[in-house]
C-alpha cells in the first residue's frame, strides 16, 4: 500500500447501539465541527478524513433490540477493524471518532492486526463486564473484556479469532465507577488501573510516567479516550456520567506526556453526546486533548 509519513486518517464511527441514550451517534460531526482536522494539520500532519463508516440506525433495527444490537455491533466492529488495519498498513495513524465505546473492539483489534500495541484506556468505567456480570446489558460496558477474549464470541472473534490484548498491554486511567461483579473481575485480571484516588494522591504526572514505563514492552501506543473519564462538570456532553473525574488540566498533562513518549500511533475519541452538551464544549475539549496527544505544545 501507499506509505505516507506523518499522515493521520480520521474515521467516523457513528455507532450508538452499545448503550441506550440517543445522541452518541452524532459524535463524529461534533468533532469535525470543533475543527479536529484543521487543528491536526496545523501541527504539520497530513490529515485525511475518510468520512463515516456505515452504521445501521437503531430506529430500523426493532427486532434486534432484545439482542442488545449484538449482530449490528459485531458488523460495525468488523468494518472498523478493516478500516483500522488498512490505515496502519498504509502508514496512517487512525483516529476513530465515535460513537460509543463498543467500537473499540474493532479499532483496537484492527490496529493490532499486524503488530501488537499497548493501550491507555481513559475512562470513569472499566468496560470490563461480560454478559453475565453486566447489570445493564449494554455492550459499551463490555468492550475491554471482549478485547481480552471474554464475553460474546461474536465480539471476541471480530477481525481475527481470540483476544487482541494481554492484560499487561492495557492500563486504565480515571476509574471511579465499577459494577460489583466487574470489580471482582478487574481485581483478578492483572490489568493495572489508576483510580481517581491514585490520581488525587500521586498526581497525574507521576501516573502518566509510570503507566508508560509499564507499557515499555510495546513500541506502539493506542489511546482510547472515553470523554466520561473527565469530570462531567467540564465535559457535560457524555451519556454515562460519573462525578469526581479527571480535570481538563490533568487530561492535558496526560496527553502531553503521552506525546513526549513518541509512541502514539492511533486513538479512539468516544462517548461524546452532543445532544447533552452545551455549545459543543465536549468535542472542543476532545479536539484540544487530541492535539496535545499528537504533539501540540503551549510554547
Ligand atoms: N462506557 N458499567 C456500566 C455498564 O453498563 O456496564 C457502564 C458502562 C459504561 C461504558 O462508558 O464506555
Ligand atoms: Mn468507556
Ligand atoms: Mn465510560
Ligand atoms: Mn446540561
Amino acid at each position: 500500500g501507499q506509505v505516507m509519513e506523518n499522515g493521520i486518517r480520521m474515521i467516523g464511527v457513528p455507532v450508538d447501539l452499545g448503550q441506550e441514550q440517543r445522541g452518541v451517534d452524532l459524535g463524529p460531526g461534533a468533532l469535525r465541527y470543533a475543527g479536529l482536522s484543521a487543528r491536526l494539520s496545523g501541527l504539520g500532519y497530513i490529515v485525511e478524513d475518510v468520512g463515516n463508516l456505515p452504521v445501521p440506525v437503531r430506529d430500523v433495527l426493532g427486532a434486534e433490540r432484545e439482542l442488545r444490537y449484538l449482530p449490528s455491533i459485531r458488523q460495525v466492529c468488523e468494518t472498523v477493524y478493516q478500516a483500522g488495519r488498512s490505515a496502519v498498513t498504509q502508514g496512517f495513524m487512525p483516529i476513530f471518532m465515535g460513537g460509543d465505546h463498543s467500537m473499540a473492539v474493532g479499532s483496537i483489534g484492527g490496529v493490532t492486526d499486524e503488530a501488537p500495541a499497548a493501550v491507555i484506556w481513559v475512562d470513569a468505567h472499566g468496560d470490563y463486564n461480560t454478559p453475565q456480570s453486566s447489570p445493564t446489558g449494554n455492550i459499551h460496558g463490555m468492550a475491554l473484556a471482549a478485547l481480552l477474549g471474554e464475553g460474546f464470541p461474536e465480539l471476541v472473534n471480530v477481525g481475527r479469532p481470540g483476544a487482541k490484548l494481554h492484560a499487561s498491554d492495557i492500563i486504565l486511567i480515571g476509574l471511579r465507577e465499577l459494577d460489583p461483579e466487574e470489580k471482582l473481575r478487574l481485581r483478578a485480571s492483572g490489568i493495572k488501573a489508576y483510580t481517581m484516588r491514585d490520581i488525587d494522591e500521586r498526581g497525574m504526572a507521576a501516573i502518566a510516567h509510570e503507566a508508560l514505563g509499564r507499557l515499555a514492552h510495546r513500541t506502539r501506543l493506542h489511546v482510547s479516550l472515553d470523554l466520561d473519564g473527565l469530570d462531567p462538570l467540564e465535559v457535560p456532553g457524555v451519556g454515562t456520567t460519573a462525578p469526581g473525574g479527571i480535570t481538563y488540566r490533568e487530561a492535558q498533562l496526560l496527553m502531553e506526556i503521552i506525546a513526549d513518549s513518541g509512541l502514539l500511533r492511533s486513538m479512539d475519541i468516544v462517548e461524546i453526546n452532543p445532544i447533552l452538551d452545551h455549545s459543543n464544549r465536549t468535542a472542543k475539549i476532545a479536539v484540544e486533548l487530541t492535539a496535545s496527544a499528537f504533539g501540540a505544545s503551549i510554547l
